[in-house]
């Protein structure tokens, strides 16, 4: 084609997308290919917040490699090291006098975890489907749909349609797999269980099939049953089944384990799954399907986002980001990997279950990266990122949990570590709930992840509204995450301010004295605990402490390079590359630097991102799309995302830096860690709503990439759902709903408009925020 055609058609679809269509697009919201997946990183996810799978989708060999949340090794165990405290005093003089080597060797020696590491979370089992004479086939198509979490494959083989469909349901807590022929008896497979585990072993008994594993160095064990229900025959051969003759076929899988909670493991998982699949087959494939849809779209459907569109929603997802990579014409890739987002949220974080860890739920190996487990200096955190924004509040509810379990744990780390009152958790926490510092002094004496994760209590009550959930769940926690510090921070002997030591910034630099970070977090909450007092009217006295104490705590500063120190000292090095970008954490998830009220920070925030530069690994890349959406720089967070989507072993792309997408869509650090699937939702989110500054602020960082679109349902602090649309950059039509009766500020460009608002109550604006 020549060049002046591709533009001509490329204006066409410019032009035709302005107004982002309502018309249905079948492929929109799927991720689909041409082919079974051979890697797991092609594989498709489905989850039910607790019961996982990765689905290849092979022709005559079909895998579903499957995992139950709670199969981990190790059992429970206060990590606390006794006595520990007795080396505080010297580890702080240490570091003091500059002797940070000498400090870490006697961190190292008597301050850590018992044991030095936590444990690692399992891969569970490999369900395998055999289907003879199959190996030639044509028409082959496999997707995962977003609107209604079902995954499906299908191909014509020997004359014959074949079709199976794939769900994890979390109402009957089962996955289930139906497969179809469009003709009578042309359906003929076998199915058998394996696993990774040395311990294990499987049985098949009429039309049934266990899989029982023993992790190796651990108190758990898991049970997997299938039951399998079909018009053909069956038959049982070894620890396998036979269905031959058949039209259709229907797959229901339990899976359990012996863990209860952090402290007791003495659950019966053979009774839970019979139970659950005794109750699961008593319905057919569509309702458990229809109850699994309906459970899903309460939540999913909330949310809408769409963005210009154009051919490439034609492409497979492989190629589509191949071509992305090219040329980032794709804006509806964005609002597809932001759904894509929530769908991984809702498939691995429900109520009841535990918080999506560094791979969600998903997980092939017995030694994952980094265990699998939940580090906290940022990819925990970042997972629940796009939660309350993206309407999703619910999925969150797993992550209060661990966090009331952490400051039980984390009050007897507390105690022997630092003689401290309160909770405290460092840089990492696992099934068992250790909250020591893990793995080595130069990073893992890094004091603020309680803190941090309290920060999402107080969110939570900030979009809610929910004085309940305040009073009763959230301010506890919080206070005593704070209490710790009312103990912990000292005079620092040199500026006199409070300080935090030793800790670190997390994990650059190794062990130190006052790490901005560390300041900034503990500034944020201690003034929620002071608000949350003044809301509930209590605690006035403990209120009052936490004044006092907060304007002595080390400030922000700016150092030589007109960057924001990363330390008390000013001894930060330009030319660091370093993933994590700790001190920025005031700029984001934080609200202390701003432009409104400390543009000087806010100037050497910026300076000291520039400096760090733009690449990075998967979740450093998500972190630094929010960073320039709050330093209102649309177009530079555009770039980070151009990053995010480097095709990571797609087809014969050679790519092996940090940063980018996998087949699946999954997030490459690389490895796959999940963090970046949901911190970079999150920062798109951020470019088009921001309302961190009692105000909301529509549009704040529109990239030109991202000239038109619309969303719908996106959430804003103050309990507010917005809905507003805009075309070449400028807004259309906006839409409040008031969900807690609050006063209502809205900025949008230089214009600000107040309303007191009515609990329920929808509010419609033009696009100049006229009423309307
Ligand atoms: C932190 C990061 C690493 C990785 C690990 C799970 O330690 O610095 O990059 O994300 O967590």
């Amino acid at each position: 084609m020549k060049t002046n055609t591709i533009l001509l058609i490329l204006m066409i679809f410019l032009t035709s997308s302005i107004v982002v269509s309502a018309k249905e697009e079948p492929n929109k919201l799927k991720l689909w290919y041409t082919k079974p997946a051979q890697k797991w990183t092609e594989a498709l996810p489905i989850g039910n917040g607790r019961l996982g799978a990765m689905i290849f989708g092979g022709v005559d060999n079909d895998r579903i490699q499957f995992n139950e949340e709670t199969l981990w090794n190790g059992a429970p165990n206060n990590y606390a090291h006794k006595g520990a405290y007795q080396y505080l005093d010297k580890i702080r003089q240490l570091l003091f006098d500059g002797k940070q080597k000498e400090a870490e060797d006697l961190a190292m020696a008597e301050f850590m975890s018992v044991p030095l590491k936590q444990k690692t979370y399992q891969a569970f089992g490999d369900l395998y489907l055999k289907f003879p004479n199959q190996a030639t086939f044509t028409n082959y198509h496999r997707e995962l749909n977003l609107k209604n979490a079902v995954q499906t494959v299908s191909y014509q083989s020997n004359g014959v349609n074949y079709t199976r469909e794939y769900l994890s349901s979390n109402p009957d807590q089962v996955i289930v797999i139906r497969l179809t022929a469009d003709q009578k008896k042309a359906l003929n497979f076998s199915l058998g269980f394996d696993a990774l585990h040395e311990a294990k072993t499987m049985e098949a008994v009429g039309n049934s099939i266990t899989l029982k594993v023993q992790v190796k160095d651990g108190a758990l064990r898991g049970v997997a049953s299938l039951k399998l229900v079909s018009d053909g025959t069956l038959t049982v051969t070894g620890n396998q089944l036979s269905v031959s003759g058949a039209k259709t076929a229907t797959i229901y899988l339990a899976a359990a384990t012996n863990y209860i909670n952090y402290n007791d493991v003495s659950g019966n998982p053979e009774q839970k799954v019979q139970q659950t699949l005794s109750q699961a087959t008593t319905q057919n494939f569509e309702q458990i399907r229809s109850r699994h849809i309906a459970d899903y779209q309460k939540l999913f459907n909330r949310f809408d986002v769409q963005f210009a569109e154009n051919s490439r929603v034609q492409l497979p997802t492989n190629e589509r980001i191949i071509e992305f990579s090219k040329t980032p014409d794709d804006p509806q890739l964005l609002a597809l990997y932001i759904q894509y987002g929530r769908y991984l949220l809702i498939s691995s974080s429900r109520p009841g279950t535990q918080p999506a860890n560094l791979q969600g739920i998903w997980n092939d190996q017995l030694a994952p990266a980094w265990d699998s487990k939940w580090t906290v200096n940022i990819n925990t955190e970042m997972n629940y990122w796009p939660v309350e924004i993206a309407n999703l509040s619910e999925c969150q509810e797993p992550l209060y949990g661990m966090i009331a379990d952490c400051a039980e744990t984390g009050k007897s780390v507390a105690k022997e570590h630092y003689n401290a009152p309160g909770w405290v958790l460092h840089h990492n926490t696992d099934i068992w709930r250790g909250t020591a510092p893990i793995n080595h002094a130069n990073h893992g004496i890094w004091v603020s992840g309680g803190a941090w994760l309290s920060r999402h209590l107080w969110e939570h009550y900030q979009f809610s509204q929910d004085k309940q959930f305040l009073a009763n769940r959230a301010y506890p926690l919080m206070k005593g995450a704070a209490e710790f510090f009312t103990q912990f921070l000292i005079k620092d002997p040199k500026t006199g301010y409070l300080i935090s030591t030793p800790s670190n910034s997390p994990e650059n630099g190794g062990l130190v004295a006052g790490p901005t970070m560390d300041h900034q977090i503990i500034r944020a909450l201690f003034r929620s605990c002071i608000e949350a007092s003044e809301i509930l009217g209590t605690d006035q006295e403990f209120a009052q402490k936490l004044k006092e104490i907060l304007p002595k705590i080390a400030p922000n500063q700016i150092g030589q390079h007109g960057q924001l120190q990363e330390w008390m000292e000013d001894k930060d090095d330009p030319t660091n590359k370093h993933r994590h970008v700790s001190h920025l954490w005031a700029v984001y998830p934080g609200n202390e630097i701003n432009w409104q009220q400390t543009p000087e920070l806010m100037k050497a925030a910026r300076q000291s991102l520039i400096y760090r530069g733009d690449d990075g690994t998967g979740w450093s890349l998500a972190w630094k799309i929010n960073f320039w959406a709050r330093f209102l720089d649309g177009n530079h967070a555009f770039e980070m995302i151009k990053l995010l989507f480097r095709p990571v072993q797609i087809e014969n792309t050679v790519y092996t830096g940090g940063g980018g997408s996998y087949t699946n869509l999954f997030d490459a650090h690389p490895p796959f860690q999940i963090d970046g699937n949901f911190g970079a939702p999150a920062g798109m989110i951020e470019m088009l709503v921001q309302s961190q500054l009692n105000e909301i602020n529509i549009l704040p960082a529109l990239p030109d990439a991202l000239s038109s679109g619309k969303i719908a349902g996106v959430c804003a602090r103050g309990g507010f759902e917005l809905s507003f649309n805009w075309v070449g950059g400028k807004l259309q039509k906006l839409q409040v709903l008031s969900k807690a009766g609050q006063k209502c500020k809205l900025h949008y460009g230089n214009k600000i408009v107040e309303i007191v608002t009515e609990k329920g109550k929808t509010y419609s604006f033009d696009g100049n925020l006229k009423k309307m």
